[in-house]
């Protein structure tokens, strides 16, 4: 199967869990579980939690057990979406082509249906009965991952804080790659892997992340770019890839599909 296919076939299945695990439009009261939905379908790339089953395949898992984690792991990047959106963050007015979630159900609404996600992804996540993969999830999008990464955004947004360059290394390795890493290394966990396999997955991961940040920035002309230039961060992101993809030897074949999930983000 080539990876165009692979990748629709696992963001249809992610696609058909999420709506299993997302409370109904018409359940009470309405209007957060529509915006949640509203805010989870269309998806995007789904590239996390393609990532978490992609992971643990690597590690020779079979089967549908990866996917609570695979999908609470996408609901919290709804989340974080929807909160990145908000007036008092980014103020965003559009997300992936329509309405963000506040200008179609307010802003309490979307707070709110931010918060649900998360609370859900827990839920979810707990159906795998791994208490390290809660451990894991809950440090990674806490105030020393995730939510520290976007708190260091808005401080080197505002006049609060003159950005260094160690600064915004911070940003793009806690605001987007540790979500990346943990997505990765999830799947190993679940796959009960060797420590060593958990740990080549999480720097793949960690890696791939960054880069996935540096390529963005390279889009909007924004972040790393701003300090660096385009010629270093290109180069930056090249070096980056390439280490990520190193981690992976040691999975042989089995990583393939992490290869050209990699590949498929660099291109
Ligand atoms: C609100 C706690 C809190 C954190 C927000 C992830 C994040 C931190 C903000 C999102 C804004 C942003 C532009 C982050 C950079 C990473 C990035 C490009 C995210 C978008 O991820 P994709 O491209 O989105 O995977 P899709 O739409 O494909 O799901």
């Amino acid at each position: 199967m080539d990876i165009e296919k692979y990748i629709v076939d696992k963001k249809n299945i992610i696609d058909k869990t999420l709506d299993k695990y997302l409370p109904k439009s018409s359940l009470k009261p309405q209007v957060i579980h529509r915006a949640m939905r509203y805010s989870v379908f269309p998806g995007g790339k789904r590239i996390r939690p393609i990532f978490t089953i992609a992971g643990f395949e690597a590690c020779g898992g079979k089967g549908d057990s990866a996917m609570p984690v695979a999908c609470g792991i996408e609901l919290i990047h709804s989340y974080t979406l929807i909160h990145d959106d908000l007036p008092c963050m980014d103020n965003d007015d559009f997300r992936r082509g329509k309405q963000a979630c506040h200008k179609k159900f307010g802003e309490d609404i979307a707070l709110l249906a931010g918060d649900g996600l998360l609370t859900l992804a827990f839920q979810v996540i707990a159906e795998s009965g791994n208490i390290d993969i809660i451990k894991e999830i809950s440090k990674a999008i806490g105030t020393c991952g995730v939510i520290g990464g976007q708190v260091a955004d808005i401080m080197a947004q505002s006049s609060r804080f003159k950005v260094q360059r160690k600064h915004i290394e911070y940003i793009n390795l806690n605001k987007t790659a540790v979500l990346f890493e943990v997505a990765a290394k999830s799947g190993g966990i679940i796959k009960d892997a060797s420590k060593k396999e958990i740990n080549a997955l999480g720097n793949f991961g960690r890696n791939i992340g960054v880069t996935f940040q540096l390529l963005d920035d390279l889009k909007d002309k924004d972040g790393y770019v701003n300090l660096y230039g385009e010629k270093r961060t290109k180069e930056k992101a090249e070096k980056l890839a390439s280490a990520a993809k190193n981690h992976l030897k040691i999975f042989g074949k089995k990583a393939n599909r992490l290869l050209e999930l990699a590949n498929l983000i660099c291109a």
